[in-house]
């Protein structure tokens, strides 16, 4: 296992990689080339220069999050191939720089979703929730709106402006796309991408979808063990595994999230470990890591990820505002570094038990 935090780049983040250094057990970071969109081949010039900024601060980049997917490969039309090679061509020039994991997912028009990205908790910390009933209140085409109003200022992943703004051709363009579609249209992808991830040993891990529940209606093909199990025997290749995220997988209560890190042995590539609090069914908010805070068993989780021999990169993910911090909402420095921390303490433990 090796410990790391997200690192949204300089310009997009209000963390620098010198504070990332200070937190104990840190050994990576976890990035990607921010300003590039899907479907863009990635220069070789700006992998070096993101590498290399990362390298001289003392650090190393342990993972790409992430290689987002062009619609058309979701969608499975006909200049799907076109953007297929604009993907292999950047995978060949991560694996020649050393990059060995590319984290993606598969959710189509809207990314990970949230009703409020600043809810004020008891003790005066903010985060993120989610209220279904709240959601089905929105119109699509306001989400965008809904998202941005209490993002700081701060860009978001997985929300491009540019993308969103053609909000009703992308619904037109995945109408009467269903869950079968869109597994078939991965595996088409996987198939023709995996040649070039064995060249390198590139281990892509799929992000789960967040959250694990159809939103608007669009199908999700990663909610839970059963979709995380299909997609890696559709391909059956070591490299074709998962990105584990407690957060996402854990919005739905009945997800067993130690079971699946079972089932899933040897192919889970990447951890985000998060805590958060059930409410009522479709009704959740966000919390600090600890187990006592929120609905997860977190010591479970991270016995369960020792015991699979999970030996990849886990980040802290998501955390809570606090202490007048103001940071790209549920990334801050100073809550996913008590994370961070906590994750650690708790792997050291488990370790330390099982030489007992
Ligand atoms: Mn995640």
């Amino acid at each position: 296992m090796h410990m790391t935090m997200r690192w949204f780049g300089t310009g997009y983040d209000s963390v620098t990689l010198a504070q990332i250094r200070q937190v104990p057990g840190i050994s990576g970071i976890i990035t990607t080339l921010y300003g590039t969109r899907p479907g863009d081949v990635w220069e070789k010039d700006a992998i070096l220069a993101m590498k290399n900024e990362v390298e001289s601060a003392g650090l190393s980049i342990a993972g790409i999050e992430s290689v987002n997917i062009h619609d058309s490969i979701k969608v499975g039309s006909p200049e799907r191939d076109k953007y297929i090679d604009n993907y292999i061509t950047t995978l060949d020039r991560l694996g020649e720089a050393g990059f060995r994991l590319v984290c993606y997912n598969f959710m189509i028009i809207f990314d990970w979703t949230r009703s409020d990205l600043a809810k004020i908790r008891n003790d005066g910390s903010t985060v993120m929730s989610y209220n279904q009933a709240l959601i089905d209140q929105i119109k699509p085409d306001s989400m965008f709106d809904t998202m941005s109003a209490k993002s700081n200022g701060f860009a978001l992943a997985g929300w491009e402006p540019e993308r969103l703004a053609h909000l009703k051709e992308l619904f037109a363009l995945y109408e009467g796309i269903t869950e079968e579609t869109l597994f078939v249209n991965l595996k088409y992808f996987l198939e023709r991408i995996m040649p070039t991830c064995e060249k390198h040993g590139i281990r892509m891990a799929i992000h789960p979808d967040d959250p694990a529940w159809p939103v608007f209606g669009l199908p999700r093909i990663t909610k839970n063990k059963a979709d995380l199990q299909r997609v890696t025997k559709m391909v059956d290749n070591p490299l074709n595994g998962i990105t584990l995220c407690t957060g996402s997988l854990g919005t739905d209560p009945t997800n067993n999230i130690p079971d699946i890190i079972a089932a899933l042995k040897g192919r889970i590539h990447f951890a985000h470990v998060r805590n958060l609090r059930h409410n009522a069914p479709g009704d959740f908010e966000e919390c600090a890591h600890l187990s006592a805070d929120g609905s997860l068993d977190i010591c479970a989780i991270m016995k369960a990820l020792y015991d699979s021999g999970f030996d990849g990169p886990i980040r802290p993910d998501h955390g809570r505002a606090i202490w007048g911090e103001v940071s790209m909402p549920g990334y801050g420095l100073y809550d996913r570094a008590l994370g961070a921390s906590y994750l650690s303490g708790l792997w050291e433990a488990i370790a330390w038990q099982a030489q007992e």
